[in-house]
């Protein structure tokens, strides 16, 4: 099966009660870029990546447009394989991990299809259809954070990720402190999430003052050598996230033991092809991850399920959507949804998502 046309579309996600915030942005809607491959033989697959604005990551969103547009012409006529696209992605583009993954769903998702299997029995096998989310809070006062974390609770989420950074650390630490009033003694896990907005001041601080919360750092710092300089010096477990950015800097991180775990999103690191050879490495090291992305609609939800469905459930930190801080799906049936914080893996061929492509208009380029 060989890629016959390709199809690039831009939509906006518009934040519902927006905006989100975070340490380093502020977003009030965010443009997703889709993918659709046509195929010699007929069958259609849709990949996806949504960038959560232009300062989270080295991403924006027309960039992905611009490395997909670079690359679109080349890939006429590739084999519809995960191993061989890539390897011919990086024939036609140095780099640009993120655009390439939305190729890389679109190869799964037309694979499964092609042979009637889902997207995450193509991946190893899903070990549930239940797979378990977190809820991520943005910015916010002491108080209304702690409420959330009641309604999170409430509404069954094992986890909850709270937003910190980028202001007084006090108010950081008074938000933990009023979380974990909150959640202590109901089993739900805690991730304080910095998004690279700490200095390792801040963080030896909040670390000491809140020891007694169990809580994990993500990404407390801007860069590696930030990790390298205050992991000794703190007794809260550190994940990785924004530093990840490739394969290498996940085996660097994993094999130096600089941190214990990773908050990984699947178009940053490549796609699907490579987030399971993460989670691999990963099972090999015993190291806890989540199994995200930063933005996006129903075909990157259902690509973060499927491959999220397929981990040693002992290593799973959840999967986040963008699902609860958007309105309306692609496909009104089998469109994700997160019910008692939970996800039901799509029961389709490929990613099991048929997207209604009027919402997307017209393609802003194609290639045959
Ligand atoms: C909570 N997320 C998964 C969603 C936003 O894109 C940021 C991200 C994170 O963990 O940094
Ligand atoms: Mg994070």
């Amino acid at each position: 099966m060989k890629i016959k046309e390709i199809h690039l579309y831009q939509h906006d996600l518009p934040v519902k009660n927006g905006p989100y915030t975070m340490a380093n942005a502020e977003v009030w809607s965010l443009q997703t870029t889709l993918v659709k491959i046509v195929a010699d033989n007929g069958i259609v697959g849709w990949g996806e990546t949504c960038p959560v604005g232009p300062t989270y990551a080295e991403s924006h969103s027309k960039g992905a447009l611009a490395a997909l547009s670079e690359m679109g012409q080349g890939l006429i006529g590739a084999d519809i394989l995960p191993l061989s696209i890539h390897r011919h992605m990086a024939g036609l583009l140095n780099g640009h991990n993120y655009a390439k993954a939305a190729i890389d769903i679109a190869v799964y998702d037309a694979l499964g299809k092609n042979h009637k299997i889902s997207v995450s029995d193509l991946l190893g096998g899903a070990v549930t259809n239940n797979v378990p989310s977190y809820y991520a809070s943005g910015i916010g006062a002491p108080d209304d954070i702690a409420r959330l974390a009641k309604e999170k609770l409430k509404e069954g989420y094992p986890r909850l990720q709270v937003k910190l950074g980028g202001r007084p650390v006090e108010l950081d630490i008074e938000t933990l402190r009023k979380v974990w009033e909150v959640v202590q003694g109901t089993g739900m896990r805690l991730a304080a999430d910095g998004n690279r907005g700490w200095l390792g001041r801040d963080v030896l601080r909040l670390s000491r003052e809140c020891q007694d919360i169990p809580f994990i750092f993500e990404q407390p710092c801007n860069t590696v050598e930030e990790l390298q300089r205050i992991r000794p010096l703190i007794n809260h477990p550190v994940y990785m996230d924004e530093n990840s950015v490739n394969l290498n800097t996940v085996i660097s991180a994993t094999g130096s033991n600089l941190v214990d775990g990773f908050g990984m999103k699947v178009t940053r690191i490549g796609g699907l092809q490579q987030m399971a050879a993460f989670r691999d490495v990963c099972e090999a090291r015993a190291l806890p991850h989540t199994c995200d992305d930063s933005w996006g609609g129903d075909i990157i939800a259902a690509a973060c399920t499927h491959i999220g469905s397929t981990i040693n459930p002992k290593l799973s930190e959840g999967v986040w959507l963008a699902a609860p801080y958007i309105e309306g799906n692609y496909d009104s049936e089998n469109g994700i949804q997160i019910i008692d914080g939970h996800i039901r893996k799509p029961t389709g061929f490929g990613l099991g998502i048929e997207p209604d492509e009027s919402l997307f208009g017209v393609p802003v380029a194609s290639f045959a």
